[in-house]
C-alpha cells in the first residue's frame, strides 16, 4: 500500500513505522492519523513479532497534533478529531505485539501521547517531551491526561500539563517516561535490538503478558491476580509452552511458532 505520510520498513519479523510529514515536523493531522489506522489494518500478526514507531528526520518524532488543522475546529469537530486520535492510539496500545517508540526528537502534545500509547519508549539525547496544549487553549486530547499520570505519577503529570513546559531526555529518563537514552545514530539500532530480543520469545506469551499488564492496572488486587492466573493457564494450551520447556530440558534452542 502507498502512503503519503508513512514509511514502512521491516527488519526480519520487526516492522518499522516512520511518520513522515517533514514540513510540519511530523505533526498529526486527519490524513496522517487515517494512514496510521490503515497501516494497523495491514499488519500480519502471524509473521510480525514487534513494531517500532519513529519519526522522519533528526529533529522531531511528532511535534503534536496539527495546530493549523485544529485552529478551525468547533466543539463538535474538536471532539471528533480527539476521538479519532484517541481511537488510533488505543488500537496501538492494544496490538497483540510489543510496540516500541523510538523518539528521535520533539515529542510534544499528540507526539508525547503517541509515544505513551506504545509499550516502551526509548529516545535520542536531543528528544524533548511535553504537553504544551494549555498554552494553545486546549487540553491533551489523545488520552494524555490518562496515560501520563499512569506513567509518571499524578504530581509530575500535573506539573507537565499545567506548565506546558517541555523536558529534555535526561529528565524524561529520570521520571520514568523513557527507559533509555541513546545518541541519535544509535537509537534505531537499539530499538531493533530490543525488538529482536522480544521477537525471539514466545509470541502468545508476550501477547498475554501485555494484556495482563495493560488491563490489571485499573483492577483491584484480587481481580488482577485472578486475571493473570487465567492467562497463565492459557499458556499451557500452546505449543510454544510445550516446545519452550522441552527445549530447556533437552538443552536445545527453541524457535517459537506462535501456536
Ligand atoms: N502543528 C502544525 N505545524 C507544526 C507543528 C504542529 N504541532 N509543529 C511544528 N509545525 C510546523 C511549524 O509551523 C513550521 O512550519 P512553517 O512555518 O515552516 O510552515 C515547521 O513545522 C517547523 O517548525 P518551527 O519553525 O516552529 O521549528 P522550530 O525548530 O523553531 O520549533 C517546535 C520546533 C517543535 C518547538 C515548534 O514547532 C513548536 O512549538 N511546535 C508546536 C508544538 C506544540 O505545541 N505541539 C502540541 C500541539 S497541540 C484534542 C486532540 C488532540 C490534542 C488536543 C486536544 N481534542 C480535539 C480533544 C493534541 C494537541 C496537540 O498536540
Amino acid at each position: 500500500m502507498d502512503y503519503n505520510y508513512l514509511k514502512i520498513n521491516s527488519e526480519g519479523a520487526i516492522n518499522i513505522l516512520t511518520i513522515s510529514a517533514p514540513k510540519s515536523l511530523n505533526a498529526l493531522n486527519t490524513a496522517v492519523l487515517s494512514e496510521i489506522n490503515q497501516y494497523l489494518n495491514t499488519i500480519d500478526f502471524g509473521t510480525t513479532r514487534a513494531l517500532i514507531i519513529t519519526g522522519d528526520g533528526e529533529k522531531a518524532f511528532v511535534a503534536g497534533a496539527d495546530i493549523s488543522e485544529m485552529a478551525t475546529l468547533n466543539q463538535a469537530a474538536g471532539e471528533v478529531f480527539g476521538r479519532r486520535g484517541a481511537d488510533v492510539f488505543r488500537r496501538i496500545e492494544q496490538l497483540p505485539i510489543p510496540v516500541i517508540a523510538a523518539v528521535n526528537g520533539y515529542a510534544l502534545g499528540g507526539g508525547c501521547e503517541l509515544a505513551m500509547a506504545c509499550d516502551i519508549r526509548i529516545c535520542s539525547t536531543n528528544a524533548k517531551f511535553g504537553q504544551p496544549e494549555v498554552g494553545l487553549g486546549i487540553i491533551p486530547g489523545f488520552s494524555g491526561t490518562y496515560r501520563l499520570a499512569k506513567l509518571v505519577g499524578m504530581g509530575m503529570a500535573k506539573q507537565l500539563i499545567y506548565t506546558g513546559a517541555p523536558i529534555r531526555s535526561d529528565e524524561a529518563l529520570r521520571i520514568g517516561l523513557v527507559n533509555a537514552v541513546y545518541d541519535q545514530t544509535d537509537l534505531l539500532p537499539a530499538a531493533i535490538t530490543m525488538a529482536q530480543q522480544m521477537a525471539a520469545n514466545a509470541p502468545i506469551a508476550i501477547q498475554l503478558a501485555k494484556e495482563c499488564i495493560n488491563n490489571e492496572y485499573d483492577l483491584a488486587a484480587d481481580e488482577a491476580i485472578a486475571y493473570e492466573t487465567v492467562r497463565f493457564g492459557q499458556c499451557f494450551a500452546t505449543e510454544d509452552q510445550k516446545n519452550g520447556m522441552s527445549a530447556f530440558i533437552n538443552k536445545q534452542k527453541v524457535e517459537f511458532q506462535g501456536k
